[in-house]
């Protein structure tokens, strides 16, 4: 049986590359200067995609130039890079990476949050500055007595709380729906949830449905001890009104995964040296990126062999799958 021919089309892991390589023949978008004329020439052909959000947003354009398409495999378990509206009236089965990095991305999320807290990176950078031979480091925040709020008590979310319990501190999570089977404390606001916490988590998904979740009337309920974690989207959070909380007080700190605008981080959060910002890396690690990378190989390869998509997203349902 020939071949299926496959679109990538930003680079991605060696692992994929190999295995999608082995398996189909593979087209490198990124490789072609001139788009327009390649997709001209391969798109009728393409029957799967690999995609991430290096590529940016797969719209109705590219749709529109793969007119054979059955399947999208994208890369990482939040999947707004991707038209899934689109690719559901085309009935193109849309999947994502869910669970492979859950735990990762958790430990990066308490890993964040205390660096937040205590101050790690200002330490780190007080000491190689060679202040501390004149003062010590100033004392911190701290974590002790605090009251968490998940955000979005999905997989990862549940991930968080699990390991927040270790850390012996009060746990609320908010959600348009309560979970009979979890014990932590249900807010059905979240400016319930902002007033009852002073630590507030993001990790839903992002896109239109959660877009500025958290805004400024959220922010002033967190108050003036309060700190937000965002691990989920950066559109979850609305990013200016964040900015003049931190600036006038209104929260205490932050520590930021993700960014409106990325890799554009705001002058206005980089010259705050009271916030910690990391450069989008919850589930970068050589270890899980591989894992994410196999996973989309392996629904790429399921699919073609007519066993159908392992992790398709909710929008895009397939039969045999349970979602
Ligand atoms: O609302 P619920 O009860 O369906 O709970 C989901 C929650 N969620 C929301 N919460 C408040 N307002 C919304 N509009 C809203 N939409 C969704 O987010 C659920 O508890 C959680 C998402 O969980 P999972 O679908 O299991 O996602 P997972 O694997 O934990 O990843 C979360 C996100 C990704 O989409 C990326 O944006 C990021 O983490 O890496």
């Amino acid at each position: 049986m020939s071949k299926a021919d496959i679109l990538m089309t930003a680079p991605m892991m060696p692992v994929v590359i190999d295995a999608l390589d082995r398996a189909f023949n593979l087209h490198r978008l990124w490789e072609h200067d001139d788009r327009d004329t390649y997709l001209s020439e391969i798109g009728p052909r393409i029957r799967g995609v690999a995609t991430s959000t290096l590529y940016g947003r797969m719209d109705a354009t590219l749709f529109e130039r793969l007119p054979n398409l059955e399947i999208v495999a994208s890369f990482g378990v939040g999947y707004d890079n991707v038209d899934v509206a689109e690719a559901a009236r085309r009935q193109v089965i849309v999947t994502n990476t869910p669970d492979v990095l859950n735990d990762e991305v958790a430990d990066l999320t308490l890993g964040l949050l205390l660096a937040t807290l205590r101050k790690i990176p200002q330490a780190d950078r007080y000491l190689r500055d060679g202040r501390w031979l004149t003062a010590p480091f100033p004392l911190s925040n701290t974590l002790r007595g605090r009251k968490v709020g998940i955000v979005g008590l999905g997989r990862i979310g549940k991930a968080i709380a699990k390991r927040l319990e270790g850390f012996g501190v009060g746990i609320a999570y908010h959600g348009r729906t309560r979970q009979e089977d979890v014990a932590y404390a249900y807010h059905p606001t979240l400016l319930g949830m902002a007033e009852a916490c002073d630590v507030l988590i993001a990790i839903t998904p992002g896109g239109t449905a959660t877009k500025h979740l958290i805004n400024a009337d959220v922010l002033k309920a967190l108050g003036p001890h309060g700190v937000l974690i965002n691990v989920a989207r950066g559109s979850v959070v609305d990013e200016q009104a964040l900015i003049e909380a931190l600036k006038s007080g209104t929260i205490l700190t932050a520590g930021l995964d993700v960014y409106d605008d990325e890799p554009r981080v705001p002058q206005e959060l980089i010259d705050m040296e009271h916030v910690v910002l990391l450069p989008h890396i919850a589930s970068g690690s050589v270890h899980t990126r591989n894992a994410m990378g196999q996973l989309v190989a392996d629904n790429l390869m399921s699919w073609f062999d007519g066993k159908g998509p392992l992790t398709p997203v909710s929008e895009t349902p397939y039969p045999g799958n349970k979602v």
